[in-house]
């Protein structure tokens, strides 16, 4: 029996268990990335290891989510970020050379090696045959010091596409498609594996919009094979020599097929709150306030001049504002020398730095109750910044067309000829905003820069013998990590949890974080009951990281996604499934809840966990490994990887 690429890519970094569906097991690491919102966490507790060198193939360090900063917090931030690669032999992407995904696929991604970024589009790298994970800071932390990531071995979807995508649709539009398949939920612990003859007219920009949004199904990561598409893209890249070819076998069996037929594909659009809400454009009829063209997932070359190819000579309709983040500074200069640029100028757009920016809510926050279309990948509520605000996910197209008409329009219905635009034979490179890690010899000297807003990483105590505290909040199905520690303006507190723990729940309950340290003042234990799907979203581990400085030890839910649930046992949170329906209707807010013996019900691995409610029994699940119920035990991955290092050094 034949491998998947997946199951191919895994067995060759195992480094403990066995590649069974479902199973955990460990993998090396051959490369991280982190971007600034997370990784300055990252890196403090990556500091607080002890570690003196990192032990990967290549770590790389990018600053893009809050690059233009009000006030000192950030450039604290960039400063320390920029030390600490120096210190350590880690690459440093300046702010202003671009998105991380976009950067990291043009410079760095290599096929068939693993790539672990604490961030969640990190699957953007899948478009270049990389095995490419998002995980919590504190995972990546580990990893760069050479440990194992652990994950549940994956189920692998088979995307077999056929045919060719006809003019004016693209890439997005099947990822929006697979979406509207596969849906938001229910895809944890899954891979999504692209084959068919259907690929080999893909190029690799568009193969990673389609791995980059596939996060949002919630599968582990997405793959392309590695063939001569891969090879023309480094090679364009000026990495021609990092090519090798790459596929699944001939008889390799999946856990699902799903087929696609791209000629059959038609501009779509995700509809507000959800990219699983899925339309066809050409059945929406609505004016349009904002355009807004970037973000990791549209922001390539071809993306952005088909983009200024079908502006060109036109103006902005007066009532609708256009702003555009190329994604990288790759991108950027590319279309200042050709002319591009100013094509898009001349039309009256708004041109922003190539970083994250619009796609948090870090800058042209849309007015109130207005529409705004976004070739980007999430369009939660209140993510724009605007919470009354109607985000439509597009394709650059379908956005470029919306610019020139006022309203969202099918970029079939314009009087136009489809501007076909080529990847070009060469990339224009060059590296100079991105630092090269200096010298072994020299790092040791480095001073790392800690201004006021570097804070300490808080370590949590041991499990306590006993749960004992009550539903501090009751949240329902599909509450993501936006929900539970919003960005935007509050980004800013990233690396200062006292502070950052403030906005806890801001979006659903204001009062969350005051009742919250409250209860815990009094020795409550603060629980957390959520429906299905809780923590999908982003890879922040500060949606962990902050309740668990405010004293919560668990969280009851339906399900939760893959990365929050390893996030929340990472910072000693036990993720508790129902067993029972029944259940959720007992745990309003306020209930007291005990769960007795949980320090016990862990050393021995037990699962099923009886909990009481007030008055009343209830079954809850606990399914996890034995390093995760190491982990808890310890008070989460921190204290757990320092006391596993004494031992060791004991031992010697
Ligand atoms: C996002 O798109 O929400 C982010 C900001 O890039 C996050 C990371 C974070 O929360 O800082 C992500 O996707 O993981
Ligand atoms: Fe940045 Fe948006 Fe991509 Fe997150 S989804 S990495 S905020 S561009």
């Amino acid at each position: 029996m034949g491998y998947t690429l997946t199951e191919k890519i895994l067995r060759q970094h195992l480094a403990d268990g066995f590649c069974e569906p479902g199973k955990e097991i460990g993998i090396k690491i051959d490369q991280t990335l982190t971007q600034d919102a997370t990784g300055t966490m990252a890196y403090l507790q990556f500091e607080s290891m002890g570690l003196s060198d990192i032990a990967t193939e290549l770590s790389v360090s990018y600053v893009d989510h809050n690059t233009i900063q009000v006030g000192f917090e950030n450039a604290d931030d960039h400063a320390y970020l920029e030390s600490i690669a120096k210190r350590y032999g880690i690459y440093f992407s300046r702010p202003g050379n671009g998105i991380c995904h976009q950067v990291h696929l043009e410079r760095f991604a290599r096929p068939g090696k693993t790539l672990l970024g604490s961030d969640s589009h990190t699957p953007t790298a899948g478009g270049v045959g990389s095995l490419a994970m998002g995980a919590g800071g504190l995972d990546v932390a580990v990893a760069m010091g050479g440990g194992a990531y652990y994950l549940a071995a994956p189920r692998v979807i088979n995307v077999h596409l056929t045919g060719r995508l006809e003019p004016w649709a693209t890439a997005k539009d099947v990822v929006l498609k697979v979406l509207s398949i596969l849906s938001t939920k229910g895809n944890v612990g899954c891979v999504c594996e692209y084959t068919g003859e259907g690929i080999a007219a893909l190029t690799v920009p568009e193969r990673a919009t389609i791995t980059n949004m596939g996060a949002e199904t919630g599968v582990t990561t997405s793959i392309f094979p590695s063939d001569e598409q891969t090879r023309r893209f480094l090679q364009a890249q000026g990495r021609g020599e990092q090519w090798t070819s790459l596929a699944a076998d001939k008889d390799a069996t999946y856990d699902r097929t799903i087929e696609i037929d791209l000629s059959e594909i038609e501009p779509l659009a995700s509809l507000p709150h959800s990219p699983g809400n899925i339309a066809r454009i050409k059945d929406l009829n609505l004016p349009v306030d904002q355009v807004m063209i970037g973000s990791c997932t549209n922001s390539s070359y071809v993306d952005l001049m088909t983009v200024a190819a079908m502006l060109k000579g036109k103006q902005l309709p007066a009532g609708v504002s256009l702003g555009i983040a190329p994604g990288s500074r790759q991108v950027l200069s590319t279309m200042a020398r050709n002319g591009a640029l100013s094509d898009l100028i001349a039309f009256g757009a708004r041109i922003l730095e190539s970083s994250c920016g619009f796609c948090i809510g870090n800058s042209m926050s849309p007015c109130t109750d207005s529409i705004s279309v976004r070739t980007s990948n999430r369009n939660f509520r209140g993510r724009s910044g605007t919470a009354s605000a109607q985000v439509f996910l597009t394709s650059p197209l379908v956005a470029a067309a919306s610019a020139l008409t006022g309203k969202l329009t099918d970029p079939r219905e314009l009087e136009m000829d489809y501007p076909r635009i080529d990847m070009p034979e060469h990339f224009e490179i060059d590296d100079s905003m991105i630092i090269a890690p200096l010298p072994t010899a020299e790092r040791a000297e480095i001073k790392v820069c800690r201004g006021p807003n570097i804070g300490e990483p808080p370590v949590n105590g041991p499990m306590p013998e006993e749960i004992s505290g009550q539903v501090t909040i009751r949240v329902a199905d599909l509450v993501t990590t936006d929900h539970i520690m919003p960005a935007g303006s509050r980004l800013k507190y990233r690396s200062n949890v006292p502070k950052y723990s403030e906005f806890v729940f801001e979006p659903l309950d204001k009062e969350f974080s005051r009742r919250a340290s409250a209860l815990q003042g009094q020795g409550v234990h603060n629980l957390i009951v959520a429906g299905l799907s809780y923590g999908q979203g982003s890879s922040r581990e500060h949606a962990a990281l902050c309740p668990m400085y405010l004293g919560v030890k668990g969280v009851i839910a339906k399900s939760i996604e893959r990365i929050h649930a390893a996030n929340l046992v990472n910072f000693g949170i036990v993720p508790f499934h129902f067993t029972q329906e029944s259940d959720w209707n007992s745990l309003p807010e306020k209930t007291e809840v005990r769960i007795p013996g949980i320090r016990k019900a862990l050393e021995t691995s037990k699962e099923n966990i009886m909990a009481l409610a007030g008055n009343k029994q209830i079954h809850l699940l606990m399914s996890l490994s034995k390093r995760q119920r190491d982990i808890l035990l310890a008070g989460g991955l921190l204290p757990y990887t320092v006391q596993a290092s004494k031992g060791a050094k004991k031992e010697k």
